[in-house]
């Protein structure tokens, strides 16, 4: 088999780049390792920013988006029980952002793949990538029993934190950046109308919380919990009843609940790996970079990697400019870093680390701070409705 890029991963990083390269004319395949299905049952991130509306827009996939999601102009941050509203319209210059499930995304990402023909392979056992720094590229796996290899011009490493494109570069050519925190998420969907009309992000003493949704009939709720800590030891009733703790009364008042249709733990992290090429490998989205998912970033950030490259690829396709290719991953990484800068500065500002009374004053003095000053609530909704995406310097 060939092709002229091989996608490896149909998450929403893989889905949305096979996209664009097939608008633009250039020929992909994706290697997945799980059924469509699974892909689809995995429950994660709610909110996208403007970029990303639009990419998928471009792909051909953004019109169920534009009917069935919901724009927010604004998110709550609550502590000292109070709550201080930030309007990210008013302070980005008029933008906003999309409440609409990272589900629905891959769902309408794998409907459009479908309806153009293009070819993606699930359930595909034993993906390898080799020969990248090669002009031959190739990827072997097996399918059915049977062993299949597929030769390409480039390969997009689109397959996650776990996933095996990272993996294959050599030690000494890849430079890793981590941070993890000491503590993870604790996540429950549930058939309830959402507390709110926008999301809720409480700092408390008893650890952190955020109140968010999918639906007017969905909610997502999170708390803080410990690493050590399973499924099986949060009861729904003990979970509303911490997540009731930890935000303000009023908001504690109103709180529907109703049985979970969904719990799970993600523990925190923050990576990067640098570079993000390899001769004709590029890593993409979570393959290449974590970050907690406090800032709301990880989905957004695949979306501008993904940009980036189907960019530098039409460019080497289209406008024979294959030089263009080496700005992939200092173009990615400039924003990356900010991106990691904001949703670690989210987490530090929001969660629990420690009993330190000193820690927890400095808490509170800076979220005062950055509440109390248009400069501060600036810096706060320019990064959350998510920085400009860089272009590629053409000129030269
Ligand atoms: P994905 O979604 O992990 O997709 C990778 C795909 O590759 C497949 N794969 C393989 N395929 C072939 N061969 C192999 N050897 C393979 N190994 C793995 C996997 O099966 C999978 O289908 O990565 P991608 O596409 O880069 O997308 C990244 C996003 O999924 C991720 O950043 C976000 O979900 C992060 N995130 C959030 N991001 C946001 O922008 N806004 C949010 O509100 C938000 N909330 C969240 C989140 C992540 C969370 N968890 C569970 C980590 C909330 C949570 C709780
Ligand atoms: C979610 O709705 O799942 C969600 C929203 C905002 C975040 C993280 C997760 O920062």
């Amino acid at each position: 088999m060939r092709t002229q890029v091989a996608i490896i991963g149909a998450g929403p990083a893989g889905l949305l780049l096979g996209q664009l390269l097939h608008k633009a004319g250039i020929d992909n395949i994706i290697i997945e390792n799980k059924s469509a299905d699974y892909v689809l049952s995995r429950i994660r991130a709610g909110v996208l920013e403007q970029g990303m509306m639009d990419l998928l827009r471009k792909a051909g996939a953004g019109a169920r988006m534009d009917r069935e999601g919901h724009l927010h102009e604004g998110i709550w941050l609550s502590f000292l029980g109070r709550r201080e509203r930030i309007d990210l319209k008013q302070h980005s210059g008029g933008k906003s952002v999309m409440v609409y499930g990272q589900t629905e995304v891959t769902h309408d990402l794998m409907d459009a793949r479908m309806a153009a023909g293009a070819q993606s392979v699930y359930e595909a056992q034993d993906v390898a990538v080799h020969d990248f720094y090669t002009e031959q590229p190739r990827v072997t796996y097996s399918k059915d029993g049977r062993e299949v290899e597929l030769q390409c011009d480039y390969i997009a490493g689109c397959d996650g934190f776990h996933g095996i494109t990272r993996q294959s570069v050599p030690a000494d050519a890849i430079k890793i950046f981590e941070r993890v925190y000491p503590f993870g998420w604790l996540g429950v969907l549930s058939r309830t109308p959402p507390v709110a009309d926008e999301l809720i992000y409480a700092n408390h003493e008893r650890g952190f919380a955020l109140c968010s949704m999918r639906t007017p009939m969905l909610s997502r709720y999170y708390v803080q919990c410990a690493l050590e800590d399973t499924v099986d030891a949060w009861s729904d009733q003990r979970f509303w009843d911490e997540l009731k703790r930890r935000v303000p009364e009023d908001v504690a008042d109103s709180l529907v609940t109703g049985p979970s249709i969904e719990k799970s733990i993600a523990p925190l992290r923050s990576f990067v790996a640098e570079p993000m090429k390899y001769g004709r490998l590029f890593l993409v989205g979570d393959a290449a970079h974590i970050v907690p998912p406090t800032g709301a970033k990880g989905l957004n950030l695949a979306a501008s990697d993904v940009n980036t490259l189907s960019e530098v690829l039409r460019a080497a396709y289209l406008d024979k400019r294959p030089e263009l290719l080496e700005q992939y991953s200092a173009i990615c990484l400039r924003r990356i870093w900010k991106a990691e800068r904001f949703s670690w500065w989210m987490t530090a500002a929001l969660h629990k680390f420690s009993d330190d009374p000193f820690a927890r004053r400095i808490q509170e003095a800076e979220l005062n701070y950055y509440t109390g000053s248009v400069a501060g609530r600036t810096t706060i909704a320019e990064n959350y409705v998510g920085l400009p995406y860089e272009t590629v310097d053409t000129a030269g």
